[in-house]
Order: structure tokens, then sequence, then C-alpha cells
């Protein structure tokens, strides 16, 4: 695939750093509240992975689909979800995107799109490939992208979702964020190619391996994949190189790293590395961008103090979603 990475415009680029920096703020205020034993259970935070979520939502058009993992706050609010669902659903609150009942590793909204993160790993694959034979069989031209991680390549519903996609051409494009560690493991203890893109040889399907760490890249590969899949020429693999500023969940520290490794993915911020174009393309100053990560702070804040305050579900919420159309 011949692809050129173009400037987009100022409007564009600002909105992205806006999504960006609503993603960071929401992700450090959810490991506080976890920490702070303010909700049950885990979480699987996405900070250093803006880039991925949002340029792949923005490479989107309304009524595409897509399915995402447990590491899915990012993809939440990307694709729409908004911060005060996000942060509703996360302490299990009724006004959450899931009726409070799905919690952080859940967050769902078909309406714009999302069709469901998944906990088990590699399930949201298979599913993109329903949503994407769904489509061909409607003819209705969206595309669903699934999204995963490196440590979803070696499970068996990978390849299968892969050959049968490629095999009747769907309308799905195999998005992997390779953040280098599975859990605990790092990528080349499991697995045995250094690029995940290099299985798509496999499966006849183009592979792309992508900086995943900038925003106007990630767009233009994806967007790229996108509009083969809709064009009716198939499926392939994107490799969206990246990585997690923390560990695994809430209480990984991330110790099986080698020393420097973080901060050498520090200097390759995504915020920073579009704050800096936009600045060297005279679109933002300093000041500004200090301003909106304040705003950004407070409206982030605000969210959660308003999600603390809403209501827990009623008991007989228990008996409603169970079945489709059962609300
Ligand atoms: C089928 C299955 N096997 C094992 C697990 C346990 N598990 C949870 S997360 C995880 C690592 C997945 O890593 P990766 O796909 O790279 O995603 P990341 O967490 O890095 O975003 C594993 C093995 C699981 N949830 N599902
Ligand atoms: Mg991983």
């Amino acid at each position: 695939m011949d692809i050129t990475v173009k400037a987009l415009d100022e409007q564009t680029r600002m909105d992205m750093l806006q999504r960006m920096l609503d993603i960071r703020y929401s992700e450090e205020q959810i490991q506080g509240l976890f920490l702070a034993n303010l909700v049950r259970g885990t979480t699987h935070l996405c900070d250093g992975q803006e880039a991925c979520s949002v340029g792949v939502a923005w490479a989107l058009k309304p009524g595409d689909m897509m399915t995402c993992t447990y590491r899915g706050h990012g993809h939440a609010l990307a694709m729409g979800i908004s911060i005060k669902t996000l942060m509703a659903e996360m302490m299990g609150k009724a006004s959450g995107c899931c009726g409070g009942k799905g919690g952080s590793m859940h967050m769902t909204d078909a309406s714009v799109g999302l069709l469901g993160a998944n906990a088990i790993v590699g399930a949201g694959l298979p599913i993109a490939v329903g949503a994407a034979l769904t489509s061909q069989v409607k003819g209705s031209h969206h595309v669903t992208v699934a999204l995963f991680g490196d440590g979803a390549v070696n499970i068996g519903a990978f390849h299968e979702a892969l050959n049968m996609a490629a095999v009747w051409k769907l309308p799905v494009v195999f998005i992997c964020e390779n953040n280098l560690y599975g859990e605990y493991s790092p990528l080349h203890t499991t697995t045995a190619v250094e690029n995940i893109a290099d299985r798509a040889c496999a499966y006849n399907i183009p592979g792309l391996i992508v900086d995943g760490q900038d925003v106007e890249v990630v767009h233009a590969h994806v967007s790229a994949a996108v509009e083969r899949a809709r064009a009716g020429d198939g499926p392939s693999l994107v490799e969206l190189k990246t990585y997690r500023y923390r560990g695994h969940s809430r209480t990984d520290t991330g110790p099986y790293r080698p020393e420097g490794e973080l901060e050498a993915w520090l200097q390759r911020d995504p915020i920073h590395i579009l704050r800096d174009r936009m600045i060297e393309d005279g679109q933002l100053d300093a000041v500004e961008f200090e301003e909106l990560q304040q705003a950004t702070e407070r409206k982030v804040a605000e969210a959660l103090e308003w999600a603390k305050n809403e209501p827990f579900p009623l008991l007989e919420a228990a008996y409603q979603d169970v079945y489709a159309g059962g609300r």
C-alpha cells in the first residue's frame, strides 16, 4: 500500500490534541480512584498509547464499528463516549455507558460504533469479523476495526479471524497495538516474529508497520486500510508500535522493564509530538497549550465528581440487557 502522510488541518489537529489530553487526564484520575479503593476490581490504563486510539477513531466514518480490549478507556473516549459517562461506568453508576454493569474493562456503546471492549484476549477479532460480514451481506459499506494487543496474536482466534476475513474479503481492519508486553512478558519471549505485521503474508493481506506515537501517521495508515476495506478489497493487518507508560494493571509498577526503557519512550510522547508540530506550524503556543492542559484537568476532575454523586443501578437492572432488546 502506498501511503503518504499529509499534515491534517488545524482544527482536526486541535480536536485530536484535545481528545488525547482527555484520555491522558482521565487515566490519571482513574488510577487515583482505584488506588484510593473507591472502585473494586482492577483497571488497565493506556497512557502513552493515546495516538493509537485517536488516530484510529479519526479514520472512521459514522456507522463504522470497533471492537477493543480491556485497555479500552482511550478507545471509548476517542469513539465519542463522554468523560462523564466513562467515569460513571467506572464507578458502577446507572448513568454509565453500560448502566454501571460493565466497569473499567467493558466500555461499550453501540450508538458510537463501539461494539465492545473485551477482557478475553483475542475475543474481539471474531466479533469484528462477524460485524464486517453483516456489512458485506447488507451492502452497507461500513468498516469494522478490531483493536487488540500483541498478546492476542498467538491466540487461535487471531489466525481464524484473519484467514476467514481474507478469504471472504471482508471489510475489516485488524489493528495491533504492539506495546512490547503481554502482562509481564516481553514480546520477544512469547512471539517468534519481531514485527507482528509480518504475519500478514500468511493470509495474503497487506501488513503495515506504523509509528504508533504519531497521531497523524497512525491516522494516514489506518485511513488507507479502512478505505481499502470499504472499497471491497478486503482486510489489512496494521501494527502500531507503541508503549504503555504504566504497568499491566493497577498494582503493577512494571519492575520487569529494563532501565531507561520508559524514559526513552517518554521522549516520544504522542501528545508532545503533536503539540511541538503545531507550535512549529504556528497553530499553538506554549501558553495556550498550558491553558488547554489546565482546562482539561478541571473538566475531567469535574466529570469524576459528578459521577461520584450519581446513583447506583436498581436491583431490577440485573435482569435488563440480558437478551437483545430486553431493556
Ligand atoms: C484468553 C485469555 N488468556 C489469558 C488472559 C490473561 N491476560 C489478561 S491480559 C493478558 C496480556 C495481554 O497482552 P496484550 O494482548 O499485549 O495487551 P496489553 O495488555 O499489552 O494491552 C493476559 C495474558 C486473558 N484475559 N484471556
Ligand atoms: Mg501488549
